[in-house]
C-alpha cells in the first residue's frame, strides 16, 4: 500500500468538499489532487525520477503541498529544509542530499506557472510501502545532521494511528500553525488532513499576537501545537478563551515537554485538557495519552498500537516499572535508516529497535513519563539544538579559545541556548556573526565571557560550574 491509496479517499471520495483554506483562497481536495498532477507533470518534465531528491526551503504554501504530493506520486523523495536556515545548514543539507532541483520561493512560483499548462494526469510510478517519501534531516543523538529515510509506509502507519487514537474523521476542521518542514507539521498535520479528508485552515506561521483571532475566524475542532504555542494561548482573555474551548474538540501536544502547570491553567481557561504526545522524526508518533482515558499531566501516555517500547539500561537490561532507562522502538512507524550512512543506521538499531536517545520511566500502569536526553539537545520552541554546532561554529571564529553551550529554562520556549566563551571578541561581535551563519533560534540568547572554563583534571568541562545566568 502506498500513500496515494491512502489520500484517494479524500482525492476522490470527497472530490467536491473543501480541503483547503490557505490565505484568502480555498481548494477542494479534487482541486489538491489536479494541483499535484499538473506539478507531477512540471516536475517530470525537469528530469525527476522515482527515487530523485527534491530539496524544498520554504515557509507553508499551497505550492508546498502541491511539490510534496507531487513527489509521492512520482515516487520521488521530498527533502525539506527549515526556512529558518542560513547558508552553512543549508549547504549541509544540500551536499548530503545532492537534490536534482533545489526549490525556493522564486522556482516554486516557477514551477508552478509550468504546471499550470500541463495535463493533470496522474504520473504513473511503481510505488509501494517501502518506497521512500521524505528525507527529514535531524541531529539525532550524535549532533551531525543526517536525513532520515521515511517511507509511504512509515507515513501510512502513522497516519492511521493518528486518526485511530484521537478519532479524527471528516467531521474535524484541523488549524494547521505549524511549519511542514518537520514531521509534526508533515506527519502529522498533512497526513492527519489528507487520510482524514477534514477541512484544514493552513497559516505561513504561528504568530501569537494573531493566533486567537484565527481561532475565532476559522471555528477549528482541532490543532496540533508545540508547547510554546500553548503557553503563547494562554495570554487569551478568559471569555475568548472559553468561546475557543466550545468549539474545540481536541488540542494535542508535542515535539517539546508540556509543563504540568501549563496543561492545568490551559485547561482552567480554555475547558480542554491537552493530549501530549511523544514523537521523533526518526519514528513520527510513538506515545500517546488517551483520547477516551485519562490523560495524565507530565506524562506522554501509553504506547500507540503497533508501536513497540522497550526501556533499558546502560547494559541493554530491560529496567523495571518506576526504573529510568532510555526508549527502544520498533514497529511500522520507524524509518528505514539514514540517508547514506549506514554506519550511523547500524549504530541507531539494537535488535532491530531504534534507539530513541530518550529517557523514560514508565509507571506500574503502562503510563511512561519522559526524563531528558541521553545527549545535550536543547528544545527551543520545538525546534532542536545540537550544542555542538554551535560551539563548533564559535571555535572557528579567530580569537575565540574556548566555547561551550548550555540550554537555560525559558518560560515561552522551553530552553533558550546561553554560551559561555574565552575569547578576546565582544559579545556583540560573537551575536553578530550567529546572526549572520545560523538560525535564529540557535542564536545564543546571552554570551558570558569567562578566562577559562572549569573542567575536571582529565579536561571534561563541568557544566554545573558555570556561572548562572537569569
Ligand atoms: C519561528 N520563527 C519563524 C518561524 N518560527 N520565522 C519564520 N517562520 C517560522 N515558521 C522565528 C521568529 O522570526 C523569531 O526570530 C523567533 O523564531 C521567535 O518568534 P516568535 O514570534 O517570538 O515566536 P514564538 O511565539 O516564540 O513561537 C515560536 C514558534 C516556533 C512559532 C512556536 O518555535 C515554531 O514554529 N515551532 C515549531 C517547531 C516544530 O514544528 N517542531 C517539531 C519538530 P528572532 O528570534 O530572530 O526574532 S519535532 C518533531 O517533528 C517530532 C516528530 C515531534 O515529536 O513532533
Ligand atoms: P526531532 O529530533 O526534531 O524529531 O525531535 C524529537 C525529540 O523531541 C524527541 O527525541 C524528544 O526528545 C522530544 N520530544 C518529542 N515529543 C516530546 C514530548 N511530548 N515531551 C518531551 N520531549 C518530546
Amino acid at each position: 500500500m502506498n500513500l496515494i491509496e491512502l489520500f484517494d479517499h479524500s482525492f476522490t471520495g470527497r472530490r467536491d468538499a473543501i480541503a483547503l483554506e490557505f490565505r484568502d483562497r480555498a481548494f477542494t481536495f479534487g482541486e489538491i489532487d489536479a494541483r499535484s498532477n499538473r506539478m507531477a507533470q512540471a516536475l517530470a518534465a525537469c528530469g525527476i525520477e522515482t527515487g530523485d531528491r527534491l530539496c524544498v526551503y520554504l515557509a507553508n504554501c499551497v505550492e508546498m503541498i502541491d511539490l510534496y504530493l507531487a513527489c509521492t506520486k512520482l515516487g520521488a523523495i521530498f527533502v525539506p529544509i527549515n526556512i529558518l536556515y542560513r547558508e552553512r545548514e543549508i549547504t549541509h543539507i544540500r551536499t548530503d542530499a545532492e537534490p536534482k532541483l533545489f526549490v525556493t520561493a522564486s522556482e516554486a512560483v516557477e514551477l508552478a506557472r509550468a504546471a499550470e499548462g500541463l495535463p493533470a494526469e496522474r504520473p504513473n510510478a511503481a510505488l509501494d510501502a517501502s518506497t521512500p517519501a521524505a528525507l527529514v534531516y535531524t541531529s539525532g543523538t550524535t549532533g551531525t545532521s543526517k536525513g532520515a529515510i521515511l517511507t509511504h509506509g512509515n507515513f501510512l502507519a502513522n497516519a492511521l494511528n493518528v486518526l485511530e487514537c484521537w478519532q479524527i474523521s471528516e467531521a474535524d476542521s484541523l488549524l494547521l500553525h505549524l511549519p511542514l518542514f518537520h514531521v509534526h507539521g508533515l506527519g502529522n498535520g498533512l497526513h492527519a488532513w489528507l487520510a482524514a479528508g477534514l477541512r484544514m485552515r493552513m497559516l505561513e506561521r504561528f504568530e501569537h499576537q494573531t493566533a486567537a483571532a484565527t481561532f475565532l475566524d476559522f471555528r477549528p475542532t482541532l490543532f496540533f501545537g508545540v508547547p510554546t504555542m500553548y503557553v503563547r494561548l494562554l495570554e487569551t482573555p478568559p471569555a475568548v478563551a472559553r468561546e475557543i474551548g466550545g468549539f474545540m474538540r481536541l488540542f494535542v501536544s508535542g515535539s517539546a515537554p508540556l509543563p504540568a502547570q501549563v496543561l492545568e491553567e490551559f485547561e482552567a481557561r480554555f475547558g480542554h485538557r491537552i493530549l501530549e504526545r511523544y514523537g521523533m522524526t526518526e519514528t513520527l508518533m510513538n506515545i500517546s495519552n488517551p483520547y477516551s482515558g485519562e490523560r495524565r499531566a507530565g506524562t506522554v501516555g501509553l504506547p500507540m498500537p503497533g508501536v513497540d517500547i522497550r526501556l533499558l539500561d546502560d547494559q541493554g537490561r530491560p529496567v523495571a516499572d518506576g526504573q529510568t532507562g532510555e526508549i527502544y522502538i520498533r514497529g511500522p512507524n520507524v524509518f528505514a535508516g539514514y540517508w547514506r550512512r549506514q554506519e550511523a543506521t547500524r549504530a541507531a538499531f539494537v535488535d532491530g529497535y531504534f534507539r530513541s536517545g530518550d529517557l523514560a520511566v514508565r509507571s506500574a500502569d503502562g503510563y511512561y513519563t519522559l526524563q531528558g536526553r541521553r545527549s545535550d539537545l536543547i528544545l527551543c520552541g520545538g525546534f532542536n539544538i545540537y550544542p555542538r554546532e554551535i560551539e563548533e561554529f564559535l571555535l572557528e571564529q579567530e580569537g575565540v579559545a574556548e566555547a561551550v553551550i548550555v540550554g537555560v529554562p525559558d518560560p515561552v520556549r522551553g530552553e533558550v541556548p546561553v554560551a559561555y566563551v574565552v575569547t578576546r571578541l565582544d559579545p556583540a561581535t560573537l551575536e553578530a556573526r550567529c546572526r549572520e551563519k545560523l538560525a535564529s533560534f540557535k542564536v545564543p540568547r546571552a554570551f558570558v565571557l569567562l578566562d577559562k572554563l572549569p573542567r575536571t583534571a582529565l579536561g571534561k568541562i563541568q557544566k554545573h560550574l558555570l556561572p548562572k545566568v537569569v
